[in-house]
């Protein structure tokens, strides 16, 4: 006989998951026992439900296919749930399997009952608790199709007296649907595409992850219509690299090239993205938008002509109709600039620069503990890293580095939580990616502040032997929010960061760990961690007061900065 747990397991097998991730516990005993039955599946016990979540969400990202996670009864289910919104967000196929109380308990508020229904209604696509051994396997088969087809968030959820109950007798195995089948744009769409394209002017592209698959496409396009092209930063990978009409991120994280080349542009073609930030989308242009969820046309911005279709092939059916252009001023224009802000980025990088009349005014005071910059952090691990590896980020100051920093290059990943925002997410993604492939080299840039909203999971790196590298941007502050408090004119308040040693706390996690303070010792450093093949944490104590300045900066957050910098002055005095 074959239990409902088992079922489950063997299926998820079936269809290729090899991870599952999760806190095992009462309700979810048939379907733990089930995987370590599995030889197919691994079980990786992590030491927070959160972590569960995020490093599905991050391996469903890089494989574009299933990742699972399970949170026993109650408070191990809500503990998914952050981990959840940001597959949701990343339109991330994730299935979370999670307990629920004994079946003639459900609706008396027993001890831990959760209504997970409920609870994750807003979160998941699909969310239904198996109450009989008749709902299998259409149960998870709508669960599945749902995750993969929607591409995003299902919760099976199971009562602790059902995981373990038999399925009938000569039940079939479960069969779920193919992902759906990209198809181009209608063709009238695409004529009027074309017209718009032809007499519309200058154009600039500003490509999301939507276009993934078009890479060469979009080049081709770019190339056609002499255009600049601006990245999100979800589109970093698998464009950036041998792209010479890149132009770099617009955006708070971005670079004045960028935010020009739209500001300048006739025409914006929006490929493939739900960039969301209307105020770095300048109107009064002509937009053309094409995007396969209908959902994203017009929604940031006002659309003249909407491509509803697949990137690459609406792109294939697009560009026989296009006469290409010289590539003129506008295009060279964008590109000189984004490599004279490049230049400067990289000057800022330069050790030899705090050495300097320049930088050493820049620095704060003469406290070595402060003196390496981020920049450098970044470009230090640029240069080690290799043409594969993965990185992750965590929302704050250390996805700004990455993104001005670190070019994709060759077959570089990028993950983050890029659509939810959330802070602790670069450590356990990391720890996801790491778990598809363990000889890749997988580097997470981390907040000081986000590193330590989920620490315990360091340990899971050394259990299940994930050779991560974590690069902690030790700044002792919650970096990001001291830039926003001192733009807006407030003085800096309740950023600052009671850090104990980290790289303390790793080696007694039982990593190698490293703490720099110095800025000369920072290649070295770097460079072994990279080449070291263990779970591996770098402490670097970086300059707090380092300053990300937006590609485009408007008076009221210059004058903010100044008035904030006084208040601070007037209130440590
Ligand atoms: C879970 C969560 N809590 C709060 C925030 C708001 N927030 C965004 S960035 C940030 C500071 C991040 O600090 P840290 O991780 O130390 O990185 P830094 O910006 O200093 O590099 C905060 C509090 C968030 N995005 N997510």
């Amino acid at each position: 006989m074959t239990t409902i747990a088992e079922l489950i397991v063997e299926s998820l097998a079936e269809h290729g998951v090899r991870t599952v991730w999760g806190v095992v516990g009462d309700a979810l005993n048939p379907v733990t026992d089930a995987i370590r039955r599995e030889e197919r599946v691994e079980w990786v016990g992590v030491r927070h439900e959160e972590v569960a979540a995020f490093a599905a969400s991050a391996q469903a990202q890089l494989t574009d296919d299933l990742a699972v996670c399970m949170g026993t009864v109650g408070p191990g289910a809500i503990h998914l749930l952050n981990g959840l919104y940001d597959a949701k967000k990343s339109h991330a196929p994730v299935l979370a399997i999670c307990g629920q109380v004994p079946l003639g308990e459900v609706g008396t508020d027993f001890f831990q009952e959760v209504d997970n229904n409920r609870l994750f209604s807003d979160v998941a696509l699909f969310a239904e608790t198996v109450t009989s051994p008749e709902q299998m396997p259409h149960l998870l088969e709508r669960a599945v199709n749902a995750a993969i087809g929607g591409r995003g968030v299902a919760v099976l959820t199971l009562p602790g007296d059902v995981g373990g109950l038999d399925v009938p007798k000569g039940v079939r195995a479960p069969r779920f649907a193919p992902a759906p089948r990209p198809s181009a744009a209608p063709d009238a769409d695409v004529a009027r595409a074309a017209e718009l394209l032809a007499t519309g002017g200058e154009a600039t592209l500003l490509v999301g992850c939507g276009a993934r698959g078009a890479r060469a496409e979009v080049l081709e396009l770019a190339r056609v219509l002499g255009a600049p092209m601006v990245l999100t930063l979800k589109a970093k990978e698998g464009f950036e690299h041998d792209n010479p009409y890149a132009v770099g991120q617009t955006g708070l994280i971005g670079n004045p090239a960028a935010t020009k080349a739209l500001e300048d542009a006739d025409v914006l073609v929006l490929v493939g993205t739900d960039f969301p930030y209307r105020d770095w989308i300048p109107t009064g242009k002509r937009v053309v938008q094409l995007d396969a969820r209908a959902t994203h046309i017009g929604r940031r911005t006002s659309v003249e002509v909407a491509l509803v279709g697949d990137a690459g092939e609406t792109l294939r059916t697009l560009l026989p109709h296009l006469q290409p252009r010289e590539a003129g001023k506008h295009l060279t224009g964008a590109q000189e600039k984004y490599a004279d802000w490049l230049q400067g980025q990289h000057r800022l990088a330069d050790p030899e620069h705090d050495k300097s009349l320049l930088g050493r005014l820049r620095s704060v005071g003469d406290n070595p503990q402060s003196r390496i910059r981020p920049e450098a952090v970044a470009m230090a691990v640029d240069r080690h890293a290799g043409a594969d590896t993965v990185f992750t980020s965590d929302t704050g100051m250390s996805t700004v580095w990455l993104s001005r920093l670190v070019p994709m290059s060759g077959s570089r990943r990028l993950v983050g939580s890029y659509n939810l925002g959330s802070m602790a997410n670069a450590m356990p993604m990391a720890l996801g990616a790491q778990a598809l492939d363990r000889e890749r080299q997988v580097v997470a840039f981390c907040g000081d502040g986000g590193l330590m909203m989920l620490l315990g999971d360091l340990r899971t790196a050394v259990t299940h032997h994930l050779p991560v590298v974590l690069v902690v941007f030790d700044n002792g502050r919650l970096g990001m929010v001291k830039l926003e408090q001192e733009q807006g004119g407030l003085p800096e308040f309740g950023t600052v960061l009671d850090n104990p040693d980290i790289a303390a706390v790793a080696t007694a996690m039982g990593l190698t760990a490293r703490r720099v303070t110095d800025p000369d010792d920072l290649d070295e450093a770097i460079a072994t961690a990279l080449a070291s093949r263990t779970p591996y944490l770098l402490d670097v104590v970086t300059n707090p007061d380092e300053v990300a300045v937006p590609g485009k900066t408007t008076p009221s957050q210059a004058w903010g900065f100044a008035i904030a910098k006084a208040k601070e002055q007037i209130t440590s005095a």
